[in-house]
């Protein structure tokens, strides 16, 4: 059945049994205090308000058998997966890789690269790992929602500007719907993430549509 979430630029339609849940990288290192984002210099607490509206979505996503999906973000242990440009950013004992206060950085594997407790996946909800910051790129994303009619994506996580708004990027070109539940979305940067909302739903939603999870609740 298709309702209304209320939007902007404007209203969207959306057929629930065609449209998924993806969330992005909320993965210990980006959001625990002593994970590697803090170590950077972060206020993890900024990406933390996060967690508690994404709950709720995700909770009443379960209950209403919508498709959830969960990346994270992270290479191979032998960092093969990694380009040398990726590898090479950063001061030495902070790049991918390195030992950080929670395993090995961006590491498949490593505590740190756990989803948080909170919104753990369960048992037959797709994890997908990404080597890059979107979630199309060297993944199985696309096949994954073609085979399941998938045309529409609520999608949120962190970081707004970095790895939610490359794959929104991503899915746009890829002729997905995205609507970005803003209170969902977290950024170490306030006015990256008011700036990157802006700029999915400025010129008649140029990428997407931007909302909020009380109002994407109400159409669930
Ligand atoms: N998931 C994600 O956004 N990865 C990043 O590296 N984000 C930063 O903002 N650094």
């Amino acid at each position: 059945m298709t309702v209304l979430i209320d939007a902007e630029p404007e209203p969207i339609p959306v057929d629930w049994d065609r449209a998924a849940l993806v969330i992005i990288d909320m993965q210990r290192d980006f959001l625990e205090p002593g994970g590697f984002g803090e170590t950077l210099g972060n206020d993890v607490s900024l990406l933390q308000r996060a967690v508690k509206p994404i709950q709720a979505l995700l909770e009443r996503a379960r209950e209403k058998g919508v498709l959830v999906i969960h990346t994270r973000e992270g290479h191979r242990p032998d960092l093969s997966d990694a380009p040398r440009a990726k590898l090479e950013r950063g001061a030495p004992r902070l790049r991918i890789g390195a030992r950080g206060p929670m395993g090995r950085i961006l590491v498949r594997g490593e505590p740190g690269h756990d989803i948080v407790p909170e919104l753990a996946p369960k048992d037959g909800e797709p994890v997908i790992d990404k080597p890059g910051k979107g979630a199309f790129y060297a993944t199985d994303l696309h096949p994954m929602l073609a085979y399941k009619n998938i045309e529409t994506l609520v999608v949120c996580g962190v970081t707004t500007e970095v790895c939610v708004h490359t794959t929104v990027r991503e899915a746009n070109d890829r002729g997905y719907r995205c609507i970005v539940p803003g209170d969902c979305c977290g950024s170490y940067f306030p006015e990256f993430h008011a700036q990157g909302l802006a700029m999915i739903k400025a010129q008649g939603g140029i990428f997407g549509w931007v909302s909020d999870s009380a109002r994407v609740l109400a159409a669930l």
